[in-house]
C-alpha cells in the first residue's frame, strides 16, 4: 500500500506525455522500467504532437496537472508545445523533457529538465538510453529502427552482439510499432497507442514481446495486408531527383503512408520522396523524405507550407490544400 500523502488537490496527478509512435513508446517504456511511476498517459496518433495543451484544460472530474505534478514529455517538438509548456511551468509543474525535434525556442527554467539533441543519428529513445546508460538498449535500438535510423540501429545491434536474425526481428518490431501510429485519428489505428504502450510495458525483453504479445501478431498481419494493397503503385510525378506518390482517402492508405515513404526512401536512395494521402476534406497529408538531409533538409521544404515541419531527413505537411498541389509539385522538384 502506498503511504498516505497530503496533496493540495485530490485530482492532482503525474502525467506521461509521449508521441504514439515506436520512438515515443520505447522511450517511455525504458524510462518507466527504470523509474516506475503511476502517471496518466497522454498520447495520440503520430501527427498529434500538440499534446501538452491537453494538460491545460482537463475535463471535469479528470485528474489535473498542477503545482507539484510531475510531467514527462517524450518525442514531441518543444517549439510545437511552447505555450503549454510555459503555462505549465508557471503553474509550478515539474517537467522532464526528452526530444530530438525542433527546439529553437528552448529556454532554461528551474522546473524544466530538458534532454535535447537534434543530430540526425539520435532519436528520443536513444536520448533516454544515454540517460539510463544503456540499461534497456534493445528498446532504444528497436525505436531507432522504427524512426528509420537503420544505420544507427544496425550499429547498435552489432555492438549488442545480436545475430542478424535477432537484429531483423527488432527491426520488424520497430517498424510495426511505428506503423501502428499512422492515421488521421485513433479510429484509423489498430491499437490505441496508450494500450500498445501498456502492453509493451509488461515486457522487459523485446523478444518476449515478439513471441508472446497478441498485439504483435495483430500488427504483423495487418501490416502485410496494408502493404499488399500497394502492389503496382507508381509515382504520379517523377524526375531524376525525386518522386511523388498519391494515395487514396482510405484508412489503410493513412496507416501505410509514412512507412511507404521510409521504404521508398531506402529503395530509391538518390531520389527524395513525397507521399500524399488524400483526406476526407479533400486536402492532402504529406510525408517527405530527403535524399540529402544535410544539404536539403526535409523540414526546410515542409516548413515553407503553413502546416509543415519535421526533421532533416523526414518531414511532413499536415494539410496541403488541393489548390496548392501544382505549386507543391513544382517547388518539390526545384528544392530537392
Ligand atoms: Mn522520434
Amino acid at each position: 500500500m502506498k503511504p498516505f500523502q497530503a496533496i493540495p488537490n485530490s485530482r492532482q496527478c503525474d502525467f506521461d506525455v509521449f508521441n504514439g509512435d515506436a520512438d515515443g513508446i520505447c522511450a517511455l517504456h525504458q524510462l518507466r522500467l527504470a523509474e516506475p511511476r503511476d502517471a496518466r498517459l497522454v498520447t495520440g496518433v503520430k501527427r498529434d504532437i500538440q499534446l501538452l495543451s491537453k494538460l491545460l484544460s482537463p475535463p471535469p472530474e479528470q485528474p489535473v496537472c498542477t503545482s507539484g505534478s510531475r510531467v514527462c514529455v517524450l518525442d514531441i517538438s518543444l517549439d510545437s508545445n511552447l505555450q503549454a509548456l510555459k503555462a505549465l511551468l508557471e503553474q509550478g509543474v515539474n517537467i522532464t523533457y526528452f526530444d530530438h525535434h525542433s527546439a529553437r525556442l528552448a529556454f532554461s527554467h528551474p522546473g524544466l529538465d530538458l534532454h535535447w539533441d537534434e543530430v540526425p543519428e539520435v532519436c528520443t529513445s536513444i536520448l533516454v538510453d544515454r540517460y539510463l546508460q544503456g540499461r534497456y538498449r534493445l528498446w532504444a535500438l528497436t525505436a531507432a529502427y522504427g524512426d528509420n535510423l537503420v544505420g544507427v540501429a544496425d550499429g547498435m545491434a552489432r555492438q549488442a552482439g545480436l545475430s542478424e536474425t535477432a537484429g531483423a526481428q527488432l527491426c520488424e518490431l520497430g517498424n510495426l510499432l511505428n506503423y501502428n501510429a499512422y492515421g488521421e485519428s485513433l479510429a484509423d489505428l489498430h491499437v490505441p497507442p496508450a494500450v500498445l504502450y501498456q502492453d509493451v510495458h509488461q515486457y522487459e525483453d523485446p523478444f518476449d514481446f515478439i513471441s508472446s504479445s497478441a498485439n504483435f501478431s495483430l500488427l504483423k498481419r495487418a501490416y502485410q495486408q496494408d502493404m499488399g494493397l500497394l502492389e503496382g503503385l507508381q509515382p504520379r510525378w517523377q524526375q531524376a531527383n525525386g518522386a511523388i506518390y498519391v494515395l487514396p482517402n482510405q484508412p489503410w492508405a493513412r496507416r501505410i503512408s509514412g512507412l511507404l515513404a521510409n521504404k521508398l526512401a531506402i529503395e530509391c536512395g538518390d531520389k527524395s520522396i513525397a507521399v500524399l494521402t488524400e483526406k476526407a476534406d479533400g486536402c492532402f497529408v504529406v510525408s517527405v523524405r530527403s535524399a540529402a538531409p544535410e544539404q536539403k533538409a526535409a523540414h526546410g521544404f515542409c516548413s515553407t507550407f503553413t502546416t509543415g515541419g519535421g526533421r532533416q531527413a523526414a518531414g511532413g505537411i499536415n494539410s496541403l490544400e488541393t489548390c496548392d498541389l501544382d505549386a507543391f509539385v513544382t517547388r518539390f522538384f526545384s528544392y530537392f
